[in-house]
């Protein structure tokens, strides 16, 4: 099997390399960065935003991959977030500042349990995580990241959705005041994204809070964010605001963007290209650029969870 899971009591800690073990090898890694070996990859840090807040009562999870975690400077430090530029290393530096809390998430649509919920009073419930998950961009990198969240569907059971309940709409915050790239029209504000209600439900679906222990740094989509280890990157939404569950399909951001070179289901998928490269291989994050590129897994490599849900579909067609 390819999934190359074991249950967490088989994960060794030390399989983990520790954030200290990382933060040695910085000065390698930036080095690299200056010589132009990991494109993007910039000293950053002493400018970035600062250690997050730890997070405790975390359990491991049988889920996680016990693939070795990409370094945490690596991860915070090679961003997507448009609202933060477009540059893969701008994020980590102009959401420095960008304010968290409070933070409300509005909860509507088909559901019993509508209203504006304060971000610790909708995650307080629930047991948080420590997730090892494979991370797999459109534009053929990947990572490994130790998120820490919450699975989707034990909020999604909390809140009741009514049997109208088709899909979930995700949205970002939208305040250009706060989110500068909102300035400019690179996408259509705010960032929106969806799933279908029983992907929403899959148990590998979470909503994460945290990385490597503590709170998400701002550039990885604080406080809240999505993450779809079986989908590219980008359903994996950032700081989101709001969640509605809907009847009919809602729109999704890259899909309205350029609806050719990207559908609204997003499963990794080798076998199918996008319009403008190959999504046959992957570079993996942290190996510096001239690391030969790996096979990318159907489904990520998730397809024994995840490839049930799409039973019967034409998958070059539904991309
Ligand atoms: N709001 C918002 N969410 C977003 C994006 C974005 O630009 N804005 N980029 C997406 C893309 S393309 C990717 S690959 C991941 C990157 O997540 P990371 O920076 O935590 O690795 O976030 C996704 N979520
Ligand atoms: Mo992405």
């Amino acid at each position: 099997m390819l999934l190359m899971q074991k249950k967490s009591s088989e994960v060794r800690s030390s399989e983990i390399t520790s954030k200290s073990i990382f933060m040695n090898r910085r000065r390698f890694i930036q080095s690299a960065a200056i010589a132009g070996l990991i494109p993007g990859i910039l000293p950053k840090k002493a400018i970035g935003q600062g250690k997050g807040k730890k997070l405790n009562d975390i359990i491991k999870s049988s889920y996680s991959t016990i693939q070795k975690p990409t370094s945490y400077d690596l991860i915070t430090s090679y961003n997507n977030f448009y609202e933060f530029g477009t540059s893969k290393d701008m994020p980590a530096l102009m959401a420095r500042n960008f304010k968290t809390k409070p933070w409300t998430v509005s909860v509507g649509g088909e559901v019993n349990k509508p209203g504006l919920y304060d971000f610790d009073n909708l995650i307080k419930h629930h047991q948080l995580e420590e997730r090892i998950y494979r991370f797999r961009c459109v534009e053929a990198w990947s990572m490994i990241v130790p998120w820490v969240g919450i699975p989707l569907a034990d909020i999604i059971k909390r809140l009741e959705p009514t049997s109208k309940a088709k899909y979930v709409a995700f949205e970002t915050l939208n305040d250009p005041k706060r989110m500068p790239g909102q300035l400019r029209p690179i996408l259509q504000w705010p960032y929106v994204e969806g799933l279908r209600i029983d992907e929403a439900m899959n148990p590998l679906t979470l909503m994460a809070v945290g990385l490597y222990g503590e709170e998400l740094p701002n550039q990885n989509g604080a406080p809240i964010r999505l993450i779809v280890p079986w989908k590219y990157g980008f359903k994996s939404i950032k700081s989101i605001v709001s969640i509605r569950f809907v009847e009919k399909k809602p729109p999704t951001s890259w899909n309205l963007s350029a609806a050719r070179e990207y559908g609204f289901y997003a499963n990794v998928n080798p076998k199918v290209s996008h319009p403008r490269w190959s999504q046959a291989k992957e570079r993996k994050l942290g190996g510096g650029y001239f690391s030969p590129k790996v096979e990318t897994l159907k489904f990520n490599g998730y397809e024994e969870e995840v490839a049930g849900l799409y039973d019967g579909m034409d998958l070059k067609k539904f991309y």
